[in-house]
């Protein structure tokens, strides 16, 4: 397979200045003409030969200025041509095939639309082209198709002609005047609805905010548009960006593989990441596709003003753009809320990453396909890495030094590099060991110890912080960790600190750079508790060993939320990795005693509590555990602890519940959301007794709702606990009222595999099903991402699961190798199942492996699994 490698970046022989498309659609085929200005690079001598990307190409015609290429080569997806002059222009027009392209990369269809995917190497299946990110250039694109099939043409930038074309075809043509790479391009073709909107910039600029949709989806697009208002506002206050264009668009597409797409003005949306209102959108689909209008948004400047040098820099535009949105929604609702889910999402999903063959930095030394590098390290953990930027330097200087970024970069192509020397240029800080976070793969763990010596009024703690071998990478050095932390009173107060480290006292950050630190707090008058790592405040694994005590007065009264909430589930990811060890299912009064706390804590916030009450995921149990995990055991323990809790506190889950149901107007704000969240949780438990009253109070809050987030909440008890009868007349009600609406069939999918029980005979039937479309990434993920995270299903004890998720991949890679890949994860992480199991997760692998026409995607994947 043929490797990218970073140390061999170097820049092109030649550079593009201004593109011109001309996009005819056709029924049966598109036909694509480009003219590229291109000059030669002033750095290299000679007149090198032109080699151009290009992915099923069939070339029509091929000239240089007014001569045509008759000495050309095609093959290897490179066309190689030699020019005779340094500066010239390449014109090229060759036929497509968008309605057979199923890996929806390039222009395809989607449902009755055309569209375009061109990041990362998309472009290069529309035309031949540089088709690299420090390749930037202005575009014009005119579109042809028929006008009666595809009223709504667009492409990047501003509308400047349109007309008649005979047969019934017309044109519209766009330019964008700023430079942009190819990954940026969009173009659609379709027949959509459009809603209009207008803000007014900080510079008092009008823009036209537009969304397209399918007719049918018409209904759906309101929050989103009040969702880009917000982030449109948000920019220019908290960063100082302005938007620059006359117009802002967005497109919903039902076939996407992400979830949505920053191109330059026109951002293209998965239909999930966009569409919603209140009636088949939960609260939690609310929050997403918000942070998702934000996160393309703010693109606009962290990642096509200013864009990547090249692939091994995607951390540069994803990370910063990740915490950008992060901020964002802390600042429109909950920010200790934002940040534990945040924190969970990392330990769940981006720490077995890191830990598994996969593993890679924030910026990747190598790759085979760019496209499985789209991944929670360069996105999330690439986000905490910019966080601990912040941590260090603090906001003002923060901000100074982005300001500075878009400044000094603007219109290039820039490295993370860049990026942290304006950080540094800004604050003085000394980046240089920082910048590990970059390029060194893994998850920290530190390990701290503590001592008092009353005598002497003193407190040392101990930090030592390791890290292990990842692929590739044997030896690694310490990192720069910055531990946001207090001392507490048996009161929870907050006492002075004085010690003999780099700590910050605004900021109350600890800075270690050592592989050992101890540090000494003078005048300390009685044996204080340690709060830690507060708002997780660095990317690590924390071993720290306390007593009971010390736990319940972190998870009462340490006023760090976060930390506070960080207590609770350490004590119950403490206890279950005890019961599995030791084969002993009875659930400890010391979990009892920190639900009943939570309980009855009415300073909690709703939100905060049902975080608080929820029992750690399978998923982070299992990376919790650190050893070889014995599935079943691990199922057994953690059932039998839900069980235990829910048995003693069953009246209180009976009366919350109740007492949470409300009669206000649904409204999508961090109030109602964590109500409704709590609400969940508690109904889940209390369903988890068999009480039948709660059956019938989640059938009811299911039958009454007249908003989505009720109706799942209520679902999903009956599905987990009520009787198959039951469950199976309230999933035909469920169709039979939203067969029409993509987005809750999508929903209806996902419930059933993600049910307690299901069995892979299910999962086949939802395949079989009408509403099912192996096409269509959504479905696909629906039924085997809702599948793959069913843990107890997916895992069970005859090992099934993994054949079946083997032959849907390779059944899939010959569909849309970038959405198969993806289900290798699925597998990946076998080495951490004992025995038979990872024997099972192996040989499913090793089919994938012995598989003819795999792509380069799952190859990648999978020959790093089973390396
Ligand atoms: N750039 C790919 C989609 C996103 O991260 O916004
Ligand atoms: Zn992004």
């Amino acid at each position: 397979a043929r490797i990218i490698r970073l140390a061999e970046y170097k820049e092109p022989d030649y550079w593009i200045k201004n593109t011109q498309l001309v996009i005819r659609i056709f029924d049966g085929y598109t036909e694509v003409s480009s003219e590229l200005t291109m000059v030669k690079n002033a750095r290299v001598d000679g007149l090198p030969t032109l080699v151009l990307d290009g992915v099923e190409q069939t070339i029509k015609q091929l000239h240089f200025d007014d001569t045509e290429i008759s000495q050309y080569q095609y093959s290897d997806d490179k066309l190689t041509v030699q020019p005779v002059a340094e500066e010239f222009i390449f014109k090229a027009v060759t036929r497509i095939d968008p309605e057979n392209n199923t890996s929806l990369e390039g222009l395809y269809k989607s449902g009755s639309m055309y569209c375009t995917q061109c990041e990362a190497e998309g472009f290069r299946k529309i035309t031949f082209y540089l088709d690299r990110p420090d390749v930037m250039a202005t575009f014009t694109t005119r579109i042809e198709a028929d006008k009666a099939s595809f009223p709504t043409l667009l492409a990047n930038g501003n509308p400047i002609d349109e007309g008649e074309l005979e047969n019934g075809r017309h044109f519209a043509t766009w330019q964008d005047p700023f430079v942009k790479p190819a990954y940026l391009f969009a173009a659609v073709a379709g027949d959509l609805v459009r809603k209009d909107d207008s803000f007014t910039t900080c510079s008092g600029r009008e823009i036209s905010l537009r969304i397209f949709a399918e007719p049918r989806n018409a209904h759906k697009t309101d929050f989103a548009l009040d969702s880009l208002k917000r982030s449109m506002k948000w920019d220019e206050k908290r960063y100082g960006r302005e938007y620059d264009l006359d117009i802002f668009m967005i497109v919903a597409s039902d076939f996407f593989n992400m979830g949505a797409m920053e191109n330059k003005g026109l951002n293209i949306f998965n239909s999930a990441a966009v569409l919603a209102n209140q009636e088949t959108s939960s609260d939690d689909r609310f929050e997403r596709i918000e942070a998702i209008v934000a996160h393309e948004y703010f693109h606009n400047w962290s990642g096509n003003r200013v864009t990547c040098r090249d692939w091994f820099q995607l951390s540069l535009k994803e990370g910063f753009t990740v915490y950008r949105d992060a901020h964002f929604t802390s600042d429109m609702h909950d920010a200790t809320v934002k940040r534990i889910k945040d924190a969970r999402f990392l330990k769940t999903v981006q720490f077995p990453e890191d830990s598994g063959p996969n593993a890679h930095p924030v910026k990747p030394q190598e790759y085979q396909e760019i496209n499985n590098f789209y991944t929670v390290t360069i996105y999330e953990k690439g986000a905490e890495v910019v966080g601990m930027i912040n941590t260090l330097i603090g906001e003002d200087l923060f901000r100074k030094g982005s300001d500075l970024y878009f400044e000094r970069f603007d219109g290039c192509a820039a490295t993370t590099d860049d990026f942290v020397a304006c950080m540094q240029e800004v604050s003085g800080y000394d980046f240089t060991q920082f910048k590990r976070w970059y390029t060194q793969a893994g998850t920290p763990t530190v390990v701290v110890s503590q001592h008092y010596d009353a005598e002497q009024q003193q407190y040392q703690l101990s930090f030592s912080q390791s890290q292990k071998p990842t692929p590739g990478q044997s030896e690694k050095l310490p990192m720069v960790i910055p531990v946001k932390m207090a001392l507490l009173n048996a009161q929870g107060d907050e006492l002075a600190i004085d010690c003999d480290a780099d700590f910050n006292q605004q900021t109350q950050v600890l800075t270690l750079t050592e592989a050992q630190t101890t540090v000494t707090f003078s005048g300390v008058s009685e044996q204080p508790y340690a709060s830690l790592f507060r708002d997780f405040s660095a990317p690590v694994r924390v071993e720290f060993e306390l007593s009971e005590a010390e736990l319940l007065l972190l998870a009462s009264k340490d006023k760090n939320a976060y930390n506070r909430f960080d207590a609770v589930q350490k004590i119950y990811l403490d206890t279950l990795i005890a019961m599995i060890k030791n084969g002993d299912n009875q659930t400890p009064s010391l979990v009892l005693d920190v639900v009943r706390a939570s309980l009855a804590d009415n300073a909690l916030s709703p939100a905060i509590k049902s975080l608080m009450l929820a029992l750690p995921s399978y998923q982070l149990l299992v990376d919790s555990l650190q050893q070889k995990v014995d599935a079943d055991a691990l199922v057994a323990a953690r059932q039998a602890m839900k069980q235990s809790i829910a048995n003693s506190f069953k009246a209180e889950w009976a009366e919350l519940t109740l007492s949470l149901q409300s009669e206000q107007a649904y409204q999508f704000n961090a109030e109602q959301a964590g109500r409704r969240e709590l609400q969940a949780l508690t109904l889940s438990y209390w369903a988890e007794t068999g009480d039948a009253a709660a059956l019938d109070f989640a059938k009811a809050l299911y039958q009454q709702a007249n908003n989505q987030t009720d109706r799942l909440n209520g679902l999903k008890a009956v599905l987990d606990n009520g009787s198959d009868a039951l469950v199976s007349d309230l999933l035909d009600d469920f169709y039979q009222r939203w067969h029409e609406d993509t987005q809750m069939v999508e929903t209806w999918l996902l419930l059933q595999a993600s049910a307690k029980g299901v069995t892979i005979d299910t999962i086949k039937a939802l395949m079989q099903h009408e509403a099912f479309d192996i096409t269509n990434p959504n479905k696909v993920r629906s039924v085997l991402a809702g599948f793959m995270n069913n843990f107890t299903s997916y895992h069970q004890k005859d090992f099934s699961g993994y054949d079946f998720i083997a032959q849907r991949i390779i059944q899939l890679d010959a569909i849309n190798p970038q959405v198969a890949a993806r289900f290798v994860t699925a597998l990946e992480n076998w080495k951490v199942f004992s025995g038979q199991r990872a024997e099972a997760m192996k040989q499913a692998l090793q089919s994938i492996a012995d598989s003819q026409g795999r792509s380069p995607d799952v190859s990648e994947k999978v020959e790093k699994a089973l390396a």
